[in-house]
């Protein structure tokens, strides 16, 4: 009688941990066939900053990163930095033998401009910097992995910030500089450029709010002043590609935008229309809608605050019709990151202060408690909401050539990352319903090859497929389960069940 009692119990308490952790709801339905297209290319991500290390070697000039967090440690949750990070400018051979293990078709990774040009600007052209990606991408292309560039992800010059950073317009011809040196350097090998990563990370939050670097408070003004430089810096870095470069090099170049998917639990899809109109569409619209320019429902909400502010113009730059026409078209595919959904909702009462951009698109923001969520509090497994998102790109943006550049997990850190694996799994199969669905994806990229630091974050979340021994200076990486499930995913380029093993 008592051991029945206790074995109800244990499967009371074992059913109500499974409806609290919401694994049961991070699965999507498979549609179509399981195999990708044969030409589909898998890979993985990492960004400078948070994998390299060695911030002042060889060269290299302080980024904002290195300012921020050597000047504000309390602003990252365990108080360290990138200084050495997973190390991998001293030990890339390490990185180079987790692609291989992995068999990746291609390494999505980025360049820091410091190492390029120390104080921002081409007269501090630093070679060993060069010869140092340089020899990256000849290990990569020797190992049959093709190299996805990424050109800035959030390290900028901290000297360039001394003129206001990305709020300058200046900042426009001193990334044309950088971008010319990029393709004269690596140009002959690299076919796949990314400008800018997630300008919404850099301007939203570096030039709004002021949460991360270079912690420029001015919500409303800095951080639309930054959307509309980046975007013109984005724009001729497009132009110069195509009319100096492309007839000898032959890449292609894209910019990559990170976007949640909008879901209103009443199916009210103007408020879902407005989610991704100031999300995706802020930066997605001016380049790939073919009337160009932000979107109008910005441009007549913020003119509208404006004015009421007492102001006498938008606080949202006006792109005239140069900037329209040199911006529009400018992207040759579109680069997404993608890692949570939000339910969304028109607001009644006015949200944040004034001016900021939450009081701009003024709507409500929540999770559903049933999803997944993972070690990042902002991070749920909701797969449709990337099904979502990518049917949004197709009919909105003409079905345009989409490269899911990100899309991963945090968790403690743990080798048997079962959760990780559900959240590859479901996500993976959402790309594949969208292709099923008529959607033109080219590429996936898994967020992220080896834990690295995660910005005011630090070490405490973790997103690697691959764990690093930080203990040891040689910097072991240790394979997780999710790498092993990834692998499969590549080599049989289909979805493996989860206990695949
Ligand atoms: C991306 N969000 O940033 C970045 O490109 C990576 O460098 C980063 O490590 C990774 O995602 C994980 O955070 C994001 O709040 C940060 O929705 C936050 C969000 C999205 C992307």
């Amino acid at each position: 009688m008592c051991s029945i009692v206790i074995i109800l119990v244990v499967i009371a308490v074992l059913g109500h941990f499974q409806s609290v952790t919401g694994a049961e709801n991070c699965t999507i339905h498979a549609k179509g066939n399981s195999k990708f297209p044969d030409n589909f290319s898998f890979g993985v991500a990492t960004s400078a900053y948070q994998i390299e290390g060695a911030w002042n070697a060889d060269g290299k000039g302080p980024s904002i990163w290195d300012e921020y967090t050597h000047k504000h440690p309390d602003r990252i949750k365990d108080k360290s930095n990138g200084d050495i990070a997973a190390e991998s400018y001293h030990h890339f051979d390490l990185d180079l033998k987790a692609l291989k293990d992995l068999k990746v078709d291609h390494y999505r990774f980025s360049i820091a401009w410091t190492r390029i040009f120390p104080n921002g600007c081409v007269s501090s052209r630093n070679q060993k910097g060069i010869d140092y990606y340089n020899s990256v991408i000849n290990k990569l292309l020797e190992n049959g992995i093709e190299p996805m560039v990424t050109m800035y992800h959030w390290d900028l010059p901290a000297e360039l910030q001394k003129f206001g950073g990305f709020t300058n317009s200046l900042i426009v011809e001193q990334f044309l500089m950088y971008a010319d040196e990029l393709f004269e350097s690596f140009g002959d090998r690299v076919k796949t450029w990314i400008t800018f990563n997630e300008p919404n990370q850099v301007c939203k939050f570096g030039y709004g709010t002021g949460s991360v670097a270079p912690m420029v408070e001015l919500p409303g003004v800095g951080d639309y002043l930054c959307y509309t430089n980046l975007l013109k810096a984005h724009g001729a870095t497009y132009r110069l590609y195509r009319s100096k470069f492309f007839e000898k090099q032959q890449g292609k170049i894209g910019i990559t935008l990170d976007s949640i998917y909008g879901v209103s639990k009443t199916n009210n899809n103007v408020d879902v229309d407005r989610a991704m109109q100031y999300t995706l569409g802020l930066l997605a619209h001016p380049i790939f809608s073919k009337s160009g320019g932000f979107p109008p429902l910005l441009v007549k909400d913020v003119q509208k605050n404006s004015f009421a502010e007492g102001r006498k113009k938008s606080r949202l730059p006006n792109l005239d019709e140069y900037w329209k026409a040199l911006i529009r078209g400018s992207a040759d595919f579109l680069g997404i990151n993608y890692y949570t959904s939000k339910y969304v909702k028109r607001s009644t009462d006015l949200m944040g202060e004034s001016p900021s951009m939450a009081r701009d698109y003024n709507v409500e923001e929540t999770f559903d408690p049933k999803w997944l969520v993972a070690k990042s509090e902002w991070l749920h497994c909701y797969p449709e909401g990337l099904e979502g998102l990518l049917k949004f790109i197709r009919d909105e943006y003409d079905n345009v050539e989409v490269k899911i550049t990100e899309n991963g997990w945090s968790d403690e850190g743990e080798l048997v990352d079962e959760n990780r694996v559900l959240y590859f799994k479901s996500h993976i199969q959402a790309v594949l319903n969208a292709i099923h669905d008529g959607s033109n994806i080219s590429s996936y990229s898994a967020w992220s090859l080896v834990d690295n630091f995660e910005w005011n974050k630090g070490y405490t979340e973790k997103f690697g497929l691959y764990s690093v021994n930080m203990k040891s200076h040689k910097k072991e990486r240790i394979p997780k389960k999710s790498a092993h499930y990834y692998r499969k995913v590549i080599e049989t380029r289909t979805i493996p069940n989860e206990d695949f093993v």
